[in-house]
């Protein structure tokens, strides 16, 4: 570990991420320098006390560690190539979001030019950094997150998922995909409704009720899908079908497009066309055919 108040950040990319990343490193006490390709977005930091500097060169050269907060892949070497040898033997943590691939991709020309390197993802809003239900997930260098981990943890939580530098993006991504999918289904149910002049925002105060409700229950169909033994039944998947159908069913009559709830009344189906209607409804998982789970 660190002194960790005195080790000095550089973050590259003010947009409203990277802004509130370095506004946390302030506030911890990380003497803090700050780059953007474009001006005009550090007054507030520099009001804060970070120090401003009109180069990726000059930031790179501040600090003990250098954080990204790029728009993407693509920027992030669009800075950092450029800056490569200068950045040999400084620790680099990328907190722009990119694909597991992406992130094995940076990590593959960190090592090539002597860089140790760690990827990370955040699972947080700019407003949420530094504050409690902040989560950040890093993998990579493990030499990196165990140095400056108390550094990082200003930002939030940090986790550490492994050496592979992917692995902390997949995890991202998936949670993501939970997200967008869930939203996805709200918006169904508001579009649903709309046609008796429940209006979106008072069908989101019921979704939220209902879905906090039932979010809890998660882990129990993961684990009941972790053992691949569908027997235990709570509902089966014929149960589910006739839900599901009625909701296509009552979906037409609202004039409501299948999009969404349509693949997944496929996904059920798909299971029981293989003969296991009587299994439990969480066997759906099967028909995404997912790789067999490795030893983490
Ligand atoms: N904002 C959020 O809620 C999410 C939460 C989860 C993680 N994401 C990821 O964080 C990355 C940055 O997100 P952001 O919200 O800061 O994004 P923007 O406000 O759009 O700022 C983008 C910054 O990237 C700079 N930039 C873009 N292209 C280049 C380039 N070719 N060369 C140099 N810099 C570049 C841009 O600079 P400028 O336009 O101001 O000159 C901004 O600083 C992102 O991966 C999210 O997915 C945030």
């Amino acid at each position: 570990m660190t002194s960790s108040t005195q080790t000095t950040v550089t973050v590259l990319g003010l947009g409203a991420m990277g802004r509130a990343l370095a506004a946390a490193f302030v506030a911890a006490g990380h003497p803090t320098t700050v780059w953007n390709r474009s001006p005009g977005k550090d007054a507030d930091l520099i009001a804060r006390g970070a120090t401003s500097v009109a180069t990726a060169a000059e930031a790179v050269r501040a600090s003990d560690l250098v954080v990204g907060c790029l728009f993407d892949h693509g920027s992030v070497h669009e800075v950092l190539d450029p800056v490569a040898g200068l950045l040999a033997g400084r620790p680099l943590v990328n907190l722009t979001s990119t694909e597991p691939a992406g992130a094995r991709e940076l990590a593959t020309w960190a090592a090539a030019n002597g860089i140790p390197f760690l990827d990370g993802g955040i699972m947080a809003t700019p407003e949420m950094i530094g504050r409690p239900g902040s989560a950040l997930l890093y993998s990579g260098s493990s030499d990196v997150f165990d140095t400056f981990r108390d550094v990082l943890e200003s930002l939030g939580t940090a986790e550490y998922f492994g050496a592979d530098a992917g692995r902390a993006s997949l995890v991202d991504f998936a949670l993501l995909s939970g997200m967008y999918v869930m939203f996805a289904g709200y918006y169904h149910g508001a579009a649903m409704v709309r046609e008796i002049g429940m209006s979106a925002e008072e069908f989101g105060n019921r979704a939220a009720s209902w879905l906090a409700a039932l979010l809890p229950s998660l882990p129990a169909a993961g684990a009941q899908i972790d053992t691949g033994d569908y027997s235990q039944v709570l509902q089966p998947l014929t149960f589910t079908k006739a839900a599901l159908d009625a909701i296509v069913s009552a979906s037409r009559d609202a004039g409501v497009d299948l999009d969404i709830v349509g693949p997944v009344r496929d996904l059920v189906d798909r299971q029981i066309a293989a003969g296991y209607g009587a299994q439990s409804s969480e066997r759906a998982f099967e028909s995404l055919n997912p790789r067999p789970r490795i030893a983490s």
